[in-house]
Protein backbone atom coordinates (compact mmCIF):
# COMPACT_ATOMS: atom_id res chain seq x y z
CA UNK A 1 0.00 0.00 0.00
CA UNK A 2 2.96 2.47 1.05
CA UNK A 3 4.65 1.21 -1.72
CA UNK A 4 1.85 1.98 -4.56
CA UNK A 5 1.52 5.25 -3.14
CA UNK A 6 5.14 5.87 -3.33
CA UNK A 7 5.53 5.13 -7.12
CA UNK A 8 2.58 7.29 -7.86
CA UNK A 9 4.31 10.48 -5.94
CA UNK A 10 7.42 9.67 -7.86
CA UNK A 11 5.60 9.36 -11.20
CA UNK A 12 4.07 12.36 -10.52
CA UNK A 13 7.40 14.29 -9.54
CA UNK A 14 8.77 12.70 -12.74
CA UNK A 15 6.08 14.40 -15.07
CA UNK A 16 6.75 17.55 -13.26
CA UNK A 17 10.47 17.90 -13.93
CA UNK A 18 10.00 16.02 -17.44
CA UNK A 19 6.87 19.12 -17.76
CA UNK A 20 9.73 21.62 -16.62
CA UNK A 21 12.54 20.46 -18.86
CA UNK A 22 9.94 20.61 -21.73
CA UNK A 23 9.18 24.00 -21.59
CA UNK A 24 12.64 25.09 -20.87
CA UNK A 25 13.74 23.19 -24.20
CA UNK A 26 10.60 24.97 -26.41
CA UNK A 27 11.32 28.11 -24.94
CA UNK A 28 15.26 28.00 -25.92
CA UNK A 29 13.94 27.30 -29.41
CA UNK A 30 11.55 29.73 -29.70
CA UNK A 31 14.51 32.06 -29.12
CA UNK A 32 16.73 31.06 -31.31
CA UNK A 33 14.01 30.60 -34.27
CA UNK A 34 13.59 34.24 -32.95
CA UNK A 35 16.90 35.33 -32.67
CA UNK A 36 17.30 33.84 -36.59
CA UNK A 37 14.08 36.16 -37.95
CA UNK A 38 15.47 39.38 -35.99
CA UNK A 39 19.18 38.81 -37.83
CA UNK A 40 17.73 37.84 -41.33
CA UNK A 41 14.98 41.22 -40.90
CA UNK A 42 17.53 43.58 -39.65
CA UNK A 43 21.33 44.20 -40.84
CA UNK A 44 23.00 42.34 -38.08
CA UNK A 45 24.49 39.45 -39.70
CA UNK A 46 27.11 38.42 -42.17
CA UNK A 47 27.52 38.25 -45.48
CA UNK A 48 26.10 41.48 -45.91
CA UNK A 49 22.53 41.68 -47.92
CA UNK A 50 23.92 44.15 -49.85
CA UNK A 51 25.95 43.14 -52.71
CA UNK A 52 28.63 45.79 -54.12
CA UNK A 53 31.23 45.05 -56.78
CA UNK A 54 34.43 46.36 -57.50
CA UNK A 55 37.60 45.98 -59.52
CA UNK A 56 40.04 44.00 -57.59
CA UNK A 57 42.71 44.79 -60.43
CA UNK A 58 42.77 48.80 -60.42
CA UNK A 59 42.08 49.14 -56.47
CA UNK A 60 45.28 51.14 -56.53
CA UNK A 61 45.00 53.13 -59.16
CA UNK A 62 41.69 54.30 -58.70
CA UNK A 63 38.48 54.96 -56.93
CA UNK A 64 37.47 54.73 -53.16
CA UNK A 65 40.17 52.28 -52.00
CA UNK A 66 43.16 54.11 -53.06
CA UNK A 67 45.93 54.48 -50.05
CA UNK A 68 45.18 58.08 -49.36
CA UNK A 69 41.48 57.32 -49.10
CA UNK A 70 42.25 54.39 -46.90
CA UNK A 71 41.60 54.95 -42.62
CA UNK A 72 38.91 56.49 -40.77
CA UNK A 73 37.05 59.50 -41.74
CA UNK A 74 34.41 61.72 -39.89
CA UNK A 75 31.54 62.22 -41.95
CA UNK A 76 28.93 65.05 -41.68
CA UNK A 77 26.44 63.43 -39.96
CA UNK A 78 28.81 62.57 -36.64
CA UNK A 79 29.51 58.83 -38.08
CA UNK A 80 32.68 57.75 -38.75
CA UNK A 81 33.26 55.36 -42.08
CA UNK A 82 36.36 53.30 -41.83
CA UNK A 83 37.63 51.93 -45.27
CA UNK A 84 40.35 49.01 -45.66
CA UNK A 85 42.50 46.63 -48.10
CA UNK A 86 43.61 43.20 -46.88
CA UNK A 87 45.85 41.52 -49.23
CA UNK A 88 48.53 38.74 -48.68
CA UNK A 89 49.93 39.18 -45.73
CA UNK A 90 49.10 42.23 -44.46
CA UNK A 91 46.00 45.11 -43.71
CA UNK A 92 45.88 48.36 -45.03
CA UNK A 93 45.92 50.54 -42.46
CA UNK A 94 48.00 48.52 -40.61
CA UNK A 95 47.01 50.15 -37.59
CA UNK A 96 43.22 51.56 -37.30
CA UNK A 97 42.36 53.86 -34.91
CA UNK A 98 38.54 54.69 -34.02
CA UNK A 99 36.82 56.45 -31.82
CA UNK A 100 34.91 55.33 -28.90
CA UNK A 101 30.69 55.37 -28.54
CA UNK A 102 30.11 56.73 -32.48
CA UNK A 103 28.41 54.47 -34.81
CA UNK A 104 31.06 53.63 -37.88
CA UNK A 105 30.48 52.10 -40.88
CA UNK A 106 33.60 49.63 -41.71
CA UNK A 107 33.96 49.34 -45.77
CA UNK A 108 36.66 46.80 -47.15
CA UNK A 109 37.49 44.68 -49.58
CA UNK A 110 40.33 42.57 -50.27
CA UNK A 111 42.97 42.98 -53.26
CA UNK A 112 43.87 39.19 -54.13
CA UNK A 113 42.30 36.34 -52.08
CA UNK A 114 39.94 35.98 -49.48
CA UNK A 115 40.53 37.33 -46.36
CA UNK A 116 38.91 38.00 -43.15
CA UNK A 117 38.60 40.15 -39.87
CA UNK A 118 37.86 39.78 -36.49
CA UNK A 119 38.17 42.34 -33.57
CA UNK A 120 38.32 41.02 -29.98
CA UNK A 121 35.35 41.97 -27.75
CA UNK A 122 32.88 43.58 -30.35
CA UNK A 123 30.55 42.16 -32.93
CA UNK A 124 33.18 42.89 -35.76
CA UNK A 125 33.69 39.84 -37.78
CA UNK A 126 34.20 40.89 -41.73
CA UNK A 127 34.75 38.78 -44.59
CA UNK A 128 37.11 40.33 -47.32
CA UNK A 129 36.35 38.85 -50.73
CA UNK A 130 38.18 40.39 -53.69
CA UNK A 131 35.49 41.81 -56.09
CA UNK A 132 33.41 43.01 -53.44
CA UNK A 133 32.78 45.57 -50.74
CA UNK A 134 32.00 44.45 -47.71
CA UNK A 135 29.98 46.66 -45.34
CA UNK A 136 29.69 46.59 -41.62
CA UNK A 137 28.22 48.91 -39.18
CA UNK A 138 29.25 48.74 -35.34
CA UNK A 139 29.79 50.75 -32.17
CA UNK A 140 32.52 49.86 -29.75
CA UNK A 141 31.57 50.92 -26.08
CA UNK A 142 35.22 51.14 -24.66
CA UNK A 143 38.12 52.65 -25.67
CA UNK A 144 41.59 50.10 -25.60
CA UNK A 145 43.62 48.50 -28.36
CA UNK A 146 42.76 45.18 -29.80
CA UNK A 147 44.73 43.14 -32.17
CA UNK A 148 42.28 42.20 -35.67
CA UNK A 149 43.95 38.60 -37.33
CA UNK A 150 42.84 37.81 -40.41
CA UNK A 151 40.43 35.14 -39.80
CA UNK A 152 40.74 33.13 -43.71
CA UNK A 153 43.21 31.13 -44.35
CA UNK A 154 45.00 33.25 -47.16
CA UNK A 155 48.44 31.40 -47.96
CA UNK A 156 51.84 30.22 -46.15
CA UNK A 157 51.70 34.30 -44.63
CA UNK A 158 48.11 33.49 -42.99
CA UNK A 159 49.49 33.06 -39.08
CA UNK A 160 51.49 36.76 -39.45
CA UNK A 161 48.94 38.77 -41.35
CA UNK A 162 47.00 40.90 -38.30
CA UNK A 163 46.64 44.46 -38.02
CA UNK A 164 45.95 46.49 -34.86
CA UNK A 165 43.35 48.74 -34.08
CA UNK A 166 43.12 51.82 -31.52
CA UNK A 167 39.50 52.81 -29.87
CA UNK A 168 40.13 56.01 -28.92
CA UNK A 169 38.40 59.24 -27.34
CA UNK A 170 35.71 60.68 -29.48
CA UNK A 171 37.23 64.60 -29.16
CA UNK A 172 41.24 63.58 -29.52
CA UNK A 173 39.48 61.17 -33.39
CA UNK A 174 38.11 64.31 -34.36
CA UNK A 175 40.84 66.27 -33.62
CA UNK A 176 42.57 64.30 -36.05
CA UNK A 177 40.37 63.96 -38.59
CA UNK A 178 39.69 67.39 -38.49
CA UNK A 179 39.45 68.61 -42.30
CA UNK A 180 38.51 65.47 -44.22
CA UNK A 181 41.72 63.96 -42.74
CA UNK A 182 41.96 59.82 -42.95
CA UNK A 183 42.80 58.60 -39.57
CA UNK A 184 45.07 55.97 -38.75
CA UNK A 185 47.58 54.75 -35.82
CA UNK A 186 50.41 53.72 -38.68
CA UNK A 187 53.72 55.36 -37.45
CA UNK A 188 55.09 57.49 -40.53
CU1 LIG B 1 44.61 37.03 -44.94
Amino acid sequence: MANSRHAADSGAVAHAAESRWALLVGAIIAFLVGMVVYMSVHWAAMPPVRTETIDPGTLHLAGEFVEHNLGAVAEADGTVTLRLVANQYSFTPSCIAVPVDTPIQIRGTAADVVHGFSVGQSNVNVMLVPGYVSNFHTRFEKTGEHAMPCHEYCGVGHAAMWARIKIIDKEEFMRQAAGGRRVSCVQQ
